[in-house]
């Protein structure tokens, strides 16, 4: 039985949740429960605070995890990153009070920066030989300045909408992540068995992510031209239509192209052009 940790409640716990649900893997939402069991796939949930996720799949008390890379970085964790998954995606990031003349990183010698991600900002003022003194803060870290416990923060943002409400600009951008499945190093042969499977389904939603499935009719003599304006995965699917002279095309597009591809179509004589949503594609 292959166990995975997720977070319980916040910001990753539904995509996580949702992704379960993407990959054909029933488990039931964490409001309960501490612990649940998947009815379709040996599989257990372990639902906890994202912090402590690193560790229990370092330690292998879970051989699974999903959290954001963040976490993974500021506690060191030994595990292994085997993939990134496509949500929670943010930034750590320096920043200061907007009255402020900033003109790079040495800005911050002498100053105090209030942040929960001090191992991470320690790396970054090593780096670039900045000597600052680091204030550990657990939550709401962007009141730190306004409340003269610190000169500038170290925090995740993602829209910077939170910056902009305290005052606050960013400086520097330090750290990028987003959600990763990480797995503890030790697997038996069989979990890995199973995280193999488990990665082949995510790797279909993944391909899928950003495909539209085009259906037209089109008219014979356009079929070559159509060919060379879709390739699909091997070669669009084309059969006959009753009216004489007329065929069907069926093809895989990526969402960016959809409508430069929609107007080559039409100006060759497509006609009845249906745009479909992908929800697998198992190359
Ligand atoms: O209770 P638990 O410990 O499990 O949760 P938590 O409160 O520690 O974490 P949570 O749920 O807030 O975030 C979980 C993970 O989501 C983080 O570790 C990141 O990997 C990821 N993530 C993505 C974010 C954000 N975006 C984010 N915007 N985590 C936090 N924020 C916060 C940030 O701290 C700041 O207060 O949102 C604010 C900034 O957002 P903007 O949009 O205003 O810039
Ligand atoms: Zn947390």
């Amino acid at each position: 039985m292959l166990r995975i940790a997720i977070q319980s409640k916040g910001r990753l716990n539904e995509d996580s949740t949702a992704l379960f649900q993407e990959i054909g893997i029933a488990v039931d939402d964490s409001k309960r429960k501490f612990l649940s069991q998947s009815a379709n796939f040996p599989l257990e949930v372990l639902y906890m605070r994202d912090d402590d996720i690193p560790q229990v799949v370092a330690s292998g008390t879970a051989s699974l995890g999903i959290v954001g890379l963040n976490e993974v970085e500021e506690k060191s964790a030994d595990v292994e990153i085997v993939e990134r998954l496509g949500f929670g995606g943010c930034r750590i990031s320096l920043a200061i009070p907007k009255s402020e003349t900033y003109e790079g990183p040495q800005y911050f010698n002498g100053k105090r920066i209030a942040t929960s991600y001090p191992n991470i900002l320690r790396k970054y003022l090593d780096k670039n030989n900045i000597d600052a003194k680091i204030e550990i803060i657990t939550g709401s870290v962007e009141i730190a300045p306004a409340a003269g416990i610190a000169d500038a923060i170290f925090d995740i943002v993602s829209s910077g909408g939170t910056l902009v409400s305290n005052g606050l600009k960013e400086v520097e951008r330090v750290f990028w992540s987003e959600a990763v499945l990480i797995a503890w190093p030790g697997l038996s042969e069989e979990d890995r068995r199973l995280l193999d499977e488990i990665r082949f389904r995510l790797d279909s939603v993944k391909v899928s992510r950003g495909k539209k499935y085009l259906l037209m009719n089109l008219p014979q003599a356009s079929v070559e031209e159509a060919v060379r304006i879709l390739p699909a995965m091997r070669s669009p699917t084309i059969m006959p239509l009753a009216a004489e002279g007329w065929c069907s095309m069926h093809s895989v597009v990526d969402s960016a192209d959809l409508w430069d591809k929609i107007r080559q179509l039409k100006a060759i004589g497509a006609e009845g052009i249906l745009v479909l949503n992908v929800d697998k594609i198992i190359p």
